[in-house]
């Protein structure tokens, strides 16, 4: 009885995050050209099993993407989705990590994309001198990932937006922010941001990283599919 309790107790301890996912719970709404994959990579490191939907119709009030439905509950905003994830599903989860997905909403998102009304990305400020992004720079200068150097929802929430300036702006030169630069990087490299974002996402980031590396002045027509 006691061995018995024992296999099962190592058993539970054992078990990936995602086995607390009631089966079939969590549908989420979105698509590989939105801004959902920061929520499929963030379920996809803790293992949590959930269904991805085509992005329309959908529950979103505003009828945006991403869109999480769990159970009878709705949830829209990236970052509240990404928050409600990490309160009910994340043994790791700890409260700091909230102060990041709402720093990454609210502050990096303007920074890296300069929008207008429309929401058309226009460019990025995330190359120019910018004090909250030299806190970031000297913060990833003796730290792999965010919160007690390790990776959390908190990274989730950063490295997306950090990893979408490429993407969104061939022309931005990060050379200036190494540390920053090789954190998008370790965070590209991790096999669950290739399942959410896509290989050609994952390739564009790494080469633009390792470009801005050594000074970014190779051609920018090699990345021709902007
Ligand atoms: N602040 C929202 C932004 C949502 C958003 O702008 N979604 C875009 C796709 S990335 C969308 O659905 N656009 C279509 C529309 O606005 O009708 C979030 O973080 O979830």
């Amino acid at each position: 009885m006691l061995l018995f309790t024992i296999l099962l107790l190592g058993l539970s301890i054992l078990q990936p995050t995602g086995a607390l996912v009631p089966a079939g719970s969590l549908k989420l709404y979105g698509s590989q050209g939105s801004r959902s994959p920061l929520v499929n990579w963030y379920l996809e490191e803790i293992n949590a099993p959930y269904t991805l939907l085509p992005p329309r119709p959908n529950p979103h009030p505003f009828n945006q993407v991403p869109v999480l439905e769990d159970g009878s509950s709705i949830i829209f905003e990236s970052g509240a989705i990404l928050l409600h994830i990490a309160t009910k599903y994340d043994e790791k989860y700890e409260p700091s990590q909230s102060s990041w997905v709402v720093w990454a909403n609210t502050c990096l998102d303007p920074i890296c994309f300069k929008e207008n009304e429309r929401g058309q990305v226009l460019g990025t400020s995330l190359d120019q001198p910018n004090r909250r992004i030299d806190v970031l720079e000297q913060l990833l200068s003796d730290n792999d990932y965010i919160v007690n150097n390790e990776f959390s929802v908190a990274d989730c929430a950063v490295a997306s937006y950090l990893n979408y300036v490429p993407l969104f702006n061939p022309d931005a030169n990060l050379k200036n922010i190494p540390n920053i630069v090789k954190y998008m990087q370790r965070c590209a490299s991790r096999p669950k941001f290739e399942s959410a974002f896509g290989e050609n996402h994952k390739q564009l980031v790494l080469s633009k990283c390792e470009d801005y590396l050594s000074g970014g002045t190779k051609d920018k027509k090699i990345f021709g599919i902007f």
